[in-house]
């Protein structure tokens, strides 16, 4: 089995890092934040203090970060890892960035002949934590088979999109669908409790035929609840939607409903839901409908 190191323990990196050792990968870890290493370490996990320690001698490094902003600081800045990492490691960005920072990884890497993919995620806590993640890979198809036993126990599918940047690409054409579909429910809702309809029968049928997602039934559910507990954040999908807008608009693709569901995911943000789960954004929209979903 390899050595892996994995830098960033957040909501989904941690998750992975147990599936990695369930499979008894030996795996070094490295939080920005100390402290977030403790439950990873009692399974097995060897933490280790500075990130550039951390990728010395690895076979594979791995890392699930926030944004372009923690990858430019924490592998392209100055003091990054890219420039670190053994030459004959695998490396993957498991992270939701922009597919000109995956370029600019894939470029860095290259320069040293490091073989490197861009590999975004889609899932959340739970499936980060039970191994079902969703991957779409960008890179070389002789790396993504390299990368295999590291990433079939994260993943329930993985697919390989094709060359540098890809996955990345992938990525964001897949969120947009994510958040149109909040969007779509929060407005559906919305208008089906001010006509005096039953949401738990809305629901139902929401749950039929050529409506059936599993976003609808999980989302939709939880709203009745007023529950919109964190396991995908919103201030990430507002990043997202950034992304998204930016990817569609240098390429040259009008994206109108997507462009709404941005400014309804800012409004939201703006209202303080940046901490709870994406579907918080629907509550702007029962709010400037005048309803709510609670009974
Ligand atoms: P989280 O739970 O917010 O975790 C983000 C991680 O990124 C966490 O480990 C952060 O460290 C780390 N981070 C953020 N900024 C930096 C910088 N500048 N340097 C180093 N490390 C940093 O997000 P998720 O796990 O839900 O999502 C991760 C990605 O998958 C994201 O792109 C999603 O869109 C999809 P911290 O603990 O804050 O010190």
């Amino acid at each position: 089995m390899s050595n892996v190191t994995f830098l960033g323990l957040g909501t989904m990196g941690a998750g992975m890092v147990g599936n990695l050792l369930d499979v008894g990968h030996d795996v070094r870890v490295w939080n920005r934040t100390p402290g977030k290493a403790d439950a990873l370490v009692a399974r097995g996990a060897v933490a280790v203090a500075d990130a550039r320690d951390a990728v010395a001698d690895a076979e594979v490094v791995m890392y699930c970060l926030a944004d372009d902003a923690a990858v430019e600081d924490l592998v392209l800045g100055d003091d990054g890892i890219a420039a670190v990492v053994p030459a004959d490691a695998l490396v993957i960005d498991l992270s939701t960035i922009a597919p000109e920072t995956s370029l600019a990884e894939h470029a860095v890497y290259a320069a040293r002949g490091v073989r490197f993919l861009d590999a975004p995620v889609f899932g959340t806590r739970g499936e980060a934590n039970a191994g079902g993640l969703w991957i779409v890979v960008g890179g070389h198809e002789a790396t993504y088979r390299d990368a295999l036993p590291v990433l079939e126990p994260l993943s329930e599918t993985l697919h390989h999109m094709g060359g540098p940047g890809d996955g990345a690409r992938m990525k964001l054409v897949g969120n947009l669908l994510v958040a149109s579909q909040l969007q779509a429910l929060g407005e559906a809702m919305s208008l089906a409790r001010k006509a005096g309809l039953d949401l738990r029968a809305v629901l139902g049928v929401l749950a039929v035929a050529d409506f059936r997602t599993p976003i609808y039934d999980g989302v939709g559910a939880a709203m009745l609840e007023d529950d919109y507990s964190p396991d995908f954040a919103l201030h990430l999908m507002h990043k997202d939607a950034r992304l998204i807008g930016g990817f569609a608009a240098d390429l040259g693709v009008p994206v109108p409903a997507t462009t709404a569901t941005a400014a309804t995911i800012e409004r939201a943000v703006e209202a303080g839901y940046g901490d709870e789960n994406a579907s918080a954004l629907v509550k702007v929209l029962a709010s400037d409908a005048g309803v709510r979903f609670t009974d």
